[in-house]
């Protein structure tokens, strides 16, 4: 059973949401990956929603470029919560995608993060988190990993004085 469902809108945005998928496996969170476009395949995204859905998954994320309905939609389809990554790389660098993703008339929430791989580790963190809400276990591995990345800007710190 799939906890997580990442539903990309194109093959396109794969190499943004790799970093999420890696932040996935890490934590162990079982997870489905599909591509499926609100545009271009509105039947199938729904289907994919209502499966998860009905199979006990319970956080989705959904990354889409340029006029990126997907995660909107996806929320319209499901009670689950929902996390949206806007994608660049359009004529816009990803402002039409952040705009289309962050700004949901109230009603239907989607947790919109920054735009591409930043956005998408943070994506597949924030379902981790929400994830740990009854989780123990997965609590500390997030606590953890918080450590593991204070002890990097650390050695960080040290090793820039030797560059001077
Ligand atoms: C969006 O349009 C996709 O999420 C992608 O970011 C963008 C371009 O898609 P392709 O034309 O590369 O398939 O729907």
């Amino acid at each position: 059973m799939s906890q997580v469902a990442v539903l990309i809108g194109s093959e396109s945005d794969y190499d943004v949401i790799e970093g999420a998928l890696e932040i996935l496996k890490k934590f162990e969170i079982p997870f489905m990956l599909e591509v499926t476009s609100a545009h271009r395949t509105p039947e199938r995204t729904i289907r994919l929603v209502r499966e998860f859905e009905d199979g006990g998954g319970e956080v989705l994320i959904a990354a889409a470029g340029m006029a990126a309905h997907l995660a909107g939609v996806v929320a319209a389809h499901s009670a689950l919560p929902v996390i949206g990554i806007p994608v660049g790389g359009s004529a816009l660098n990803g402002l039409d995608a952040l705009l289309s993703t962050v700004q949901m008339p109230k009603g239907i929430p989607v947790a919109c993060m920054g735009i591409g791989k930043h956005g998408a580790i943070n994506a597949a963190l924030l379902a981790v988190q929400i994830l740990s809400l009854n989780d123990e276990a997965l609590k500390a591995k997030l606590r953890a990993y918080r450590k593991e990345q204070s002890a990097k800007v650390q050695q960080s710190s040290s090793r820039i004085k030797d560059r001077v």
